[in-house]
C-alpha cells in the first residue's frame, strides 16, 4: 500500500510546518471517487528554465500527490494527455485549437473536455498559471468538465519585500530575509525557489526583493551578480525581479561603481551613471522587471533635493530602463512633516498636492504606485483620491499583506474585505461609474499599464509570514490582482480547502473566523474612521492613541476633552474632501451623507454627536471596543472545535496566536475605552468602562519584593498601575485573600511580556501551584517587541476551570530575568460567560 493511501484511509494528520502554504497537494480522502485523469503529460517546451517545463513537473508532482497517480512526461501524442504549452507552441505542433480563444498577456486556456486536458498559455508563465489552476481544481476534488480562458485584470501583479541587505526585514514578522544576509545575497536559494513557486501559483509576475528604504550597495557588481542568481532561481516560475533604488546612489561610493558629486536627475553624469548601472544589470538579468523608487519620502533623498520635480526623478530611471523594456514603479508616498496647530494642514492631501500637477509628465514606462488610502495602511481609510486625479499617468495600488498596523500576524485579520472597500470604490469621475480597480487596470483612462503591488515580507520562518492563517492574505492578494471582482469569501474557502483540507466544517469554521476578523479588529483598534489607534512612534503594534497627536507625522485625531476627528471638509477644514470628484466630494463634505465608518476621518465632532445608528460617538467607541474584543474571544474556541481535523503542529501554533489575540484584544479594548473615558469624562451607558468587579489589581495586593509602577501610556494598565520586582534579580511575590463566591472560575492574569528577558511566574492558591507561565512570547510571536511596560508588551494569559473558595489565599511568585522585572497588572476571576 502506498503511503498516501495509508494516511488517507486512517485520516491521520501528519505534522506540517506550513512551508508548502496552499500548495500542499494533500491526497484526496479515500471517501471520494474520481474520474480518470490522463496519465501522460505533454510538455511543449523542454528547456529546463522555461515555466512551461516547470508546469510539467508541477503537474507530475501534484497529480502524484493528490491522486496517487504517476504521470509520464512525453511529447507528441495528444490523445488522453495533459498538454501544456504556449499557444504558439500548441498551434505549431497540433494546429489551431478547435475554439477561438481570447488570451491576453499571461492568460491561459484550460479545457478538460473529452479526456484531454489542454493548458495553453498566452506565454510561458500563462501555461504555468493554467497548470496550477488545474491542480487547484484536483486538490479541491473538483473534476467538473471545464473549457475557459482566464486573463489577468492588469499587467502589473507584483510583490514588494522590504528586506535589508543585513538580513533584517522592515515590518517583517516571519523571520529574517530569505534573500540577504551580511550585506549580500545568501548562497542557499532554496527558499527563494519555493517562494517563487508560491508567487507563480497565484499569478504574481514580479518581485522587488529589497527595501524601498534602499541601500546603494545593492548596485555593486558583486551584488548585481547575486541578484542575478535570484533571478535565475525565480525565472523557471515566470517571476521577474525588480530592485528598489536609493536615489542618491551615484554619490554613495558604491563599490565597483564610479562615485559622483551629485545625484541631480538632470545632470548628464548622473544620467550616464544610471544608464551604465542599468546596462550592467540587464547584461546579467536580461528579463529584469524594473525598479521601484521611494524618493523625497520619510528622509529619503530625491529629485526635490535639487529642486527637480518628482516626474523628472521618475523619468531618469524610466529612460535608463526604456531600451531594455523595464518599468519604474514610482511611489506616491511623499509627504512632509506638518504642524498640528495649523487647522488646515493635512498629510492626507500630500499625494494629490505632489502628483496631480505632474499628470502627463511621466514617461510611459512609469507607473505611480499609490497606497490604498491617503495616510498609511490603516484599518480603514477612504480610497486614495490620487486614483481619481491622474488621467494621463499609469497607476498601481499598493497593499500590505504584512500586517504592519493590523496586528503583525499575531492577530487574525483577513484583509481582502478591507482591500475590497478600495478596489470596489466608485470614484464617480464625470458622474460615471469609475471603480478604483478599473482605473488601476488602465481601463478607465485607457492607460498602457497599471495594476497591483503588495508588501508581503515573508521570512525564513517555516510559515513564511509567521502565522499559518495570515497566508490567506498572501493567497488572496494574488487572486484579487488577477481578478479583483472575485468574492473574497469564496477565495478564502478555496484557500482553506487547499491549506487545511476538504472537510466542510473546517472550511466553514476557518472562513467564518476570517470574515469576522477585520470587523473585529477595526472595532477594538480604532473605529469610525479614527484610524488604527496604535503607537505610531514606536512599534505600530499595541494601543497608544495619544501618539497620533502633537507631532509632525500628521496621523492626527485632534481629540480633546469635548471633540474628536479631523475636519477635512472644504468649507471649514483641510479641504481634503474636495480632492475627490464632485459626487464623492459632496458626500464626504456633508456629515449627514458621510458613512459612519468614516465619520471621524472627515469631520471633527463632539463626543455626543449622534451617529446614523442613533448612538453617540463615545458610546459607539465603548460598544464597538467591547463587541470587537468579544468576537476575538470566540476565535480560539472556534479553532479548537477543529481539533483532530488539522495536524497538531499547525493546530497548536495557530491556537497559541489565537489565545494571545484573545488576551491582547482585551488590552486594546481597555486601553482605548479608558483613554476616551478619561479624556471625555463621559460614562459608559452600560457601566462597563472603568468598572471591573472581577479584577484584583496587583498594586492592591500584599507586595513582597515587588513595588508599584506607574505605567505609560497610563491606559495600558488597569488602574494605570502595575507592579515590578524591586530589582532585576530577586524573586518577589504578590498575595491576597480571595473574596469571590466559592466556585469554578477562569483565571486571567495580565502581565507585561517585554523583549530582553523571560520572567517566570507561578500562581498558587493556598500554597498549591495551580499554574506556571513565562514571559517568553518573543520566542513564539514575531511582532515588533517592546522593552517597556506598555500596550505592546501587555498580555493576558488565562487558566480555565480553577476551583476557588471564599477566603482562599492567592499568591503569584515572579522571577525577573534580563531587563524584565516580572511585571504584573491584575488578576481576574471570571465566572463562566463573563469577560472582564
Ligand atoms: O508604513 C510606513 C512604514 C515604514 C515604511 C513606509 C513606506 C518602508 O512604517 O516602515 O518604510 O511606510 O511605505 O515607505
Amino acid at each position: 500500500m502506498q503511503l498516501f493511501t495509508f494516511f488517507a484511509i486512517f485520516g491521520l494528520a501528519l505534522a506540517e510546518t506550513g512551508i508548502d502554504g496552499w500548495l500542499r497537494y494533500a491526497p484526496l480522502p479515500s471517501s471520494i471517487s474520481w474520474p480518470s485523469v490522463p496519465k501522460h503529460i505533454v510538455v511543449l517546451n523542454t528547456t529546463k528554465t522555461s515555466p512551461v517545463y516547470t508546469a510539467g513537473l508541477e503537474l507530475q508532482r501534484g497529480i502524484q500527490s493528490i491522486l496517487g497517480q504517476d504521470c509520464h512526461l512525453s511529447n507528441g501524442k495528444p490523445d488522453e494527455s495533459i498538454i501544456v504549452g504556449t499557444l504558439d507552441a500548441y498551434v505549431a505542433t497540433y494546429g489551431n485549437l478547435t475554439q477561438a480563444v481570447d488570451l491576453k498577456e499571461d492568460g491561459y486556456w484550460l479545457s478538460t473536455e473529452n479526456n484531454v486536458v489542454q493548458i495553453i498559455g498566452q506565454n510561458e508563465r500563462g501555461a504555468l498559471y493554467g497548470a496550477v489552476e488545474y491542480l487547484s481544481m484536483l486538490a479541491q476534488a473538483n473534476f467538473s468538465s471545464v473549457a475557459y480562458a482566464s486573463n489577468p485584470d492588469a499587467p502589473i501583479r507584483w510583490v514588494n519585500q522590504w528586506d535589508n541587505l543585513d538580513g533584517s526585514i522592515e515590518r517583517g514578522y516571519g523571520g529574517a530575509s530569505i534573500f540577504f544576509a551580511n550585506g549580500t545575497i545568501v548562497n542557499d536559494l532554496t527558499r527563494v525557489a519555493e517562494y517563487a513557486r508560491l508567487l507563480a501559483s497565484v499569478g504574481i509576475n514580479a518581485i522587488v526583493i529589497n527595501n524601498v528604504n534602499a541601500n546603494a550597495s545593492i548596485l555593486s557588481p558583486q551584488n548585481i551578480d547575486g541578484v542575478g542568481r535570484i533571478a535565475d532561481t525565480m525565472r523557471p516560475y515566470g517571476v521577474q525581479i525588480g530592485l528598489s533604488l536609493y536615489f542618491a546612489s551615484p554619490t554613495s561610493g558604491v563599490q565597483g561603481q564610479a562615485n559622483l558629486t551629485t545625484f541631480d536627475p538632470l545632470d548628464s553624469s548622473v544620467i550616464a551613471w544610471w544608464g551604465n548601472v542599468t546596462d550592467q544589470i540587464y547584461e546579467r538579468i536580461p528579463d529584469m522587471a524594473g525598479y521601484l523608487v521611494k524618493a523625497n519620502s520619510e528622509g529619503q533623498p530625491g529629485p526635490i533635493t535639487y529642486n527637480r520635480t518628482l516626474s523628472q526623478g521618475a523619468n531618469l530611471f524610466a529612460k535608463a530602463l526604456q531600451p531594455h523594456g523595464g518599468r519604474v514603479l514610482f511611489r506616491a508616498f511623499v509627504y512632509n512633516q506638518l504642524n498640528e496647530s495649523d487647522w488646515r494642514a493635512d498629510r492626507a492631501n500630500a499625494a494629490v498636492d505632489f502628483f496631480k500637477p505632474l499628470d502627463g509628465q511621466f514617461d510611459d514606462n512609469v507607473v505611480v504606485q499609490i497606497k490604498y488610502g491617503p495616510i498609511d495602511f490603516q484599518v480603514r481609510e477612504p480610497a486614495s483620491p490620487l486614483f481619481a486625479n491622474l488621467f494621463h499617468t499609469n497607476t498601481a495600488i499598493e497593499l500590505e499583506v504584512t500586517q504592519e498596523y493590523l496586528g503583525q500576524q499575531t492577530h487574525l485579520v483577513y484583509l481582502p474585505p478591507l482591500w475590497d472597500t478600495v478596489l470596489g470604490f466608485d470614484m464617480r469621475i464625470d458622474n460615471e461609474t469609475s471603480l478604483v480597480r478599473d482605473i488601476i487596470a488602465g481601463r478607465t483612462f485607457n492607460r498602457s499599464s497599471g495594476g497591483y503591488a503588495a508588501v508581503v515580507n515573508v521570512g525564513t520562518n517555516q510559515t513564511w509570514l509567521g502565522s499559518h492563517l495570515s497566508m490567506s492574505n498572501f493567497y488572496a492578494y494574488g487572486r484579487l490582482a488577477w481578478n479583483p471582482a472575485e468574492d473574497t469569501t469564496k477565495i478564502h474557502e478555496d484557500w482553506t480547502r487547499l491549506t487545511f483540507g476538504l472537510d466542510q466544517n473546517v472550511v466553514d469554521t476557518i472562513t467564518n473566523m476570517a470574515i469576522e476578523s477585520w470587523p473585529a479588529y477595526e472595532n477594538y483598534s480604532g473605529n469610525l474612521g479614527i484610524q488604527t489607534l496604535t503607537d505610531i512612534l514606536y512599534t505600530h503594534f499595541g494601543p497608544d492613541p495619544q501618539s497620533q497627536d502633537n507631532n509632525g507625522w500628521g496621523q492626527w485625531t485632534r481629540a480633546d476633552h469635548t471633540t474628536i476627528g479631523m475636519d477635512r471638509t472644504v468649507s471649514n477644514g483641510t479641504g481634503y474632501a474636495g480632492t475627490y470628484p464632485p459626487e464623492i466630494a459632496a458626500m464626504y463634505e456633508n456629515i449627514e451623507m458621510t458613512p459612519d465608518n468614516l465619520l471621524l476621518w472627515f469631520h471633527h465632532v463632539n463626543y455626543t454627536q449622534k451617529l446614523k445608528s442613533g448612538k453617540t460617538v463615545i458610546q459607539h467607541f465603548y460598544d464597538a471596543h467591547y463587541a470587537g474584543a468579544d468576537t476575538a474571544q470566540t476565535f480560539a474556541p472556534q479553532w479548537q472545535s477543529l481539533e483532530g481535523k488539522i495536524d497538531s503542529q499547525r493546530f497548536d501554533e495557530q491556537l497559541y496566536r489565537l489565545k494571545y489575540q484573545a488576551g491582547h484584544s482585551l488590552v486594546w479594548r481597555d486601553a482605548i475605552v479608558d483613554f476616551y473615558h478619561n479624556i471625555s469624562g463621559i460614562a459608559d451607558e452600560h457601566g462597563r468602562v472603568g468598572n471591573h468587579p472581577y479584577r484584583i489589581e496587583a498594586e492592591d495586593m500584599t507586595l513582597n519584593g515587588y513595588k508599584t509602577y506607574a505605567v505609560s501610556p497610563f491606559e495600558t494598565a488597569s488602574n494605570y498601575h502595575a507592579v515590578v520586582t524591586s530589582d532585576n534579580s530577586t524573586t518577589g511575590s504578590v498575595s491576597t485573600t480571595l473574596h469571590f463566591k466559592s466556585g469554578t472560575y477562569d483565571v486571567g492574569v495580565n502581565f507585561y511580556d517585554m523583549y530582553g528577558g523571560v520572567s517566570k511566574y507561578e500562581m498558587l492558591i493556598n500554597n498549591k501551584t495551580i499554574a506556571t507561565w513565562a514571559g517568553d512570547s518573543e520566542d513564539y510571536l514575531g511582532h515588533t517587541p517592546s522593552i517597556y511596560l506598555d500596550g505592546h508588551s501587555a498580555r493576558r494569559t488565562t487558566f480555565t476551570d480553577i476551583a476557588v473558595k471564599e477566603g482562599d489565599i492567592l499568591e503569584i511568585v515572579g522571577t525577573p530575568n534580563g531587563i524584565e522585572p516580572a511585571p504584573l497588572d491584575y488578576v481576574v476571576f471570571l465566572p463562566k460567560g463573563v469577560i472582564d
